[in-house]
């Protein structure tokens, strides 16, 4: 057996898609009306995913050969139906009549109530498809509220009047800029890589003296990675061991106009490993902490990742990892659980260009979906 979906426009393009690739046997097993993604897909048409499948029971050289289809013997079964139907009285017809009435009338109640649930779970069904947090939901839900408005059964404008109002007020952008700079956050979410980014541009672009430091000893490779990047600029990097040694690494960074500090990945839910790193971003003034945050971590470690580091403490936001997500629920969230603004955002593993200045209109691109 064979089965494949087709997302097409409409039928008509289903039927010559299915008759082209699964031959006249196939038969059509279900379709459905499915949205386009991002919040800008609720305006879009609705395509439609169609199923078929076909029967195959050998494949040769020539391709697929399909079995015969030998039809049951209806014949028989016809007749037996006929001679028990004239044995039965009128009152029974109608007694049978009757209940098919009323099997009728409640299948269509259901498929009412039915087609009326999914109209309802379409707002939150997005909300949740973007991974909004669900205070982000909560939100929503109040703001239909106090517009008299069932959340469930609100239009997708009232979403999006929403979401534009609560971008506008909540999420910042800003580079705050620092000439020492340190880079925090989850394992892996990209620290090293935008520092070799940002260097990058420094170096090349802006012809700035850079001075790199790592206090990343504790993952076997993080210090030869920041090295290759490094070499590459043709950059120094120090390596300090301990909170005490960091001032004067920098110190001895005097002469250069940018210092760029790395550090070792730390999850959130690891409170000892946090106090670890605040107690070497302690030791030094004047130092602008950057979060680094990876979009496609799901709303719920992204927002306790923000909280738990309130505690570290940080000056702004970079979003990475943008070219791995279609759920760009996280900017919002962002602005949910922060004030501070949002710095860069990464969009790629290509050093140095997969990375730009955060800018309000990029970001909204991105919760439209207008960005593939
Ligand atoms: N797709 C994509 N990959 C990225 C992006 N930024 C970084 N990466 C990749 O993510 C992986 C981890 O990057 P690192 O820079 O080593 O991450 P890190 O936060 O320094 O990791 P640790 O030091 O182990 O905590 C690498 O394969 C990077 O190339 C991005 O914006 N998009
Ligand atoms: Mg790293």
């Amino acid at each position: 057996m064979i089965i494949k979906n087709y997302v097409v426009n409409d039928m008509y393009e289903a039927m010559v898609l299915i008759k082209k690739e699964l031959g006249n046997d196939a038969v059509i097993v279900s379709k459905r009306e499915v949205r386009q993604k991002g919040l800008a897909g609720l305006f879009k048409k609705k395509k439609l995913e169609v199923t078929a499948a076909t029967e195959v029971i050998s494949q040769n050289g020539n391709g697929i050969a399909k079995r015969n289809y030998n039809p049951p013997p209806q014949q028989e079964v016809i007749k037996e139906a006929a001679v028990h139907q004239e044995s039965r009285t009128t009152e029974e017809l109608k007694e049978e009549m009757q209940q098919i009435k009323s099997i009728v009338q409640m299948l269509v109640e259901k498929s009412d109530s039915r087609l009326e649930k999914e109209k309802e779970a379409t707002i939150k069904d997005v909300m949740i498809e973007m991974d909004f947090h669900p205070v982000v939901i909560d939100d929503f839900e109040q703001y239909c509220k106090k517009r008299s408005l069932k959340p469930d059964t609100a239009d997708n404008t009232v979403l999006s009047e929403f979401v534009m109002d609560r971008f506008d007020r909540k999420v910042r952008v800003e580079d705050v800029g620092g000439r020492i700079k340190t880079f925090i956050g989850p394992t892996g979410v990209g620290k090293t890589t935008t520092i070799a980014k940002l260097a990058s541009n420094e170096a090349l672009v802006n012809q700035k003296k850079i001075g790199l430091i790592t206090i990343d000893t504790y993952r076997i490779g993080a210090v030869e990675q920041l090295k290759i990047y490094a070499n590459i600029l043709g950059v120094p990097v120090k390596v300090v061991f301990s909170p005490e040694d960091l001032p004067d690494a920098i110190e001895q960074f005097n002469d250069k106009d940018l210092i760029f500090i790395d550090s070792t990945g730390r999850s959130h839910k690891n409170i000892h490993q946090l106090n670890e790193l605040k107690s070497y971003l302690d030791q030094c003034s004047n130092i602008k902490i950057y979060l680094v945050s990876s979009m496609v971590t799901k709303n719920v470690d992204f927002a306790r990742t923000i909280e738990n580091y309130k505690n570290v403490g940080f000056d702004s936001l970079i979003l990475t990892k943008f070219d791995e997500t279609y759920s760009a629920g996280n900017i919002m969230n962002a602005g949910y659980f922060t004030d501070k603004p949002i710095s860069f955002i990464c969009k790629g593993q290509v050093v140095p260009d997969d990375i730009e200045v955060a800018s309000k209109e990029t970001l909204l691109k991105y919760i439209w979906g207008e960005v593939k």
